[in-house]
């Protein structure tokens, strides 16, 4: 049994890979009942999902009976979810599913600065004893080194707070300028190129979040994934990736 969590940045794909993955998987023959769930109740994603959160709540109706706003809606959400994981999932008799993909709200300040974020992971991390995160850093956002020492830093607290395996996934890796490729794994050339960028007062910031990296960059996992109208690439390798959680001799930290 495996269970990711797919994390993210709002926009950086995380339905878009949840709902490929869960089609490319029904084809490999190791995962026959892969299950796809949607973890966020503030989507209009139309598309059939086989668990939906929105089926015991959404942003809309907790915004109303509460009055409140739509991050304080998300807020509350974690809050609800984080008592209802099972009846939301069923227990692990009730589940005969093998692969759980799990597509996460984007809204990362919630889950990570709130005392209700924290009681979600914590519900989710003893509902399911098997969770994997899989982190999406944006091809765009990477393109950008400032940028990219800056949402490394997030996930890394986000990867302390959180307990599970995380593997590091840049998404629309399409849009990923080949210059770009050097430094994701080099924290010595990430640090020349925020140089060069000369982002201003981000620029100090940048370089301290990329010498605390500096060690660690090497020797993290990264998994490039394309989806487009016209291609996808990179599922396998995150298939792979995934059985290597599984081993105990897969090195992801
Ligand atoms: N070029 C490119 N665009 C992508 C890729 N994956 C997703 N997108 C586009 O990025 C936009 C956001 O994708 P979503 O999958 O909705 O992103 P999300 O992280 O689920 O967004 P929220 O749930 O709102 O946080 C959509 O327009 C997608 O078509 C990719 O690999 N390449
Ligand atoms: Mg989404």
């Amino acid at each position: 049994m495996t269970t990711l969590l797919v994390l993210g940045p709002a926009g950086s794909g995380k339905t878009t890979l949840v709902r490929a993955l869960w089609q490319h998987v029904k084809n490999v023959s190791k995962y026959p009942n892969v299950i796809a769930c949607n973890l966020d109740p503030g989507t209009e994603d139309t598309s059939k999902w086989d668990i939906d959160v929105r089926d015991l709540f959404t942003v809309q109706r907790i915004m109303r009976k509460y009055a409140l706003g739509p991050n304080g809606a998300i807020t509350k959400a974690y809050e609800l979810l984080a008592n209802s994981t099972e009846v939301l999932f069923g227990t692990e008799e009730q589940d005969t599913s093998n692969l759980r993909i799990i597509d996460a709200p984007g809204q990362l300040e919630p889950l990570i600065f709130s005392e209700t974020g924290n009681q979600l992971l914590d519900s989710m991390r003893a509902l399911f004893n098997d969770m994997t995160a899989v982190f999406l850093l944006p091809g765009d956002v990477v393109n950008r080194p400032t940028d990219y020492a800056f949402l490394l830093m997030t996930l890394t607290g986000l990867h302390l707070k959180i307990h599970v395996p995380v593997i590091h996934v840049i998404s629309k890796a399409d849009l990923l300028d080949p210059a770009s490729s050097d430094y994701i794994s080099d924290g010595y050339l990430l640090k020349k190129r925020i140089v060069e960028e000369n982002a201003g007062q981000m620029t100090d910031f940048a370089l301290h979040s990329a010498d605390l990296m500096e060690q660690l960059l090497p020797r993290i996992h990264v998994v490039k994934i394309a989806i487009t109208k016209e291609k996808q690439e990179g599922l396998d390798s995150l298939l792979d990736l995934i059985d290597e959680t599984k081993c105990s001799c897969g090195d992801l930290t």
